[in-house]
């Protein structure tokens, strides 16, 4: 076969050298998700405050703004991760809150 066959119009080319080019980029951004925390009627507003603070690192002054917003709002962003430490967040938070017996809850969606 040429190397004419292999050329789909899209390449740069002169007499010794052939360059290929893509006309997509190979690689895809890996998606992001959103953690979001759920409200409900027991756990303790001070609960959510100190998850808010150990597990995603906010100030007292945030982790209080957000957990707050929650309450009136019903669900909240409390970060925007990788799935793996998204799932991670997740899963230290929901195995958190049910060792602490509150029945606060975590989930995670897609950007
Ligand atoms: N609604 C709870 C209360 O009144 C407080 C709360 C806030 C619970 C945010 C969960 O994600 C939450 N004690």
């Amino acid at each position: 076969m040429s190397e004419q066959q292999f050329n789909n119009g899209n390449d740069i080319e002169n007499d010794d050298t052939l360059l290929l080019e893509r006309t997509k980029p190979k690689l895809k951004k890996p998606p992001m998700f959103k953690v979001i925390i759920l409200n409900d009627d027991y756990t303790p507003m001070e609960f959510v405050v100190h998850i808010l603070e150990a597990i995603f690192g906010h100030n007292r002054d945030n982790a209080t703004r957000i957990m707050l917003n929650v309450h009136k709002a019903g669900k909240g962003v409390c970060g925007i991760y990788s799935r793996d430490i998204a799932e991670t967040k997740v899963t230290q938070v929901n195995s958190y809150s049910r060792e602490s017996k509150h029945p606060l809850l975590c989930d995670m969606e897609e950007v």
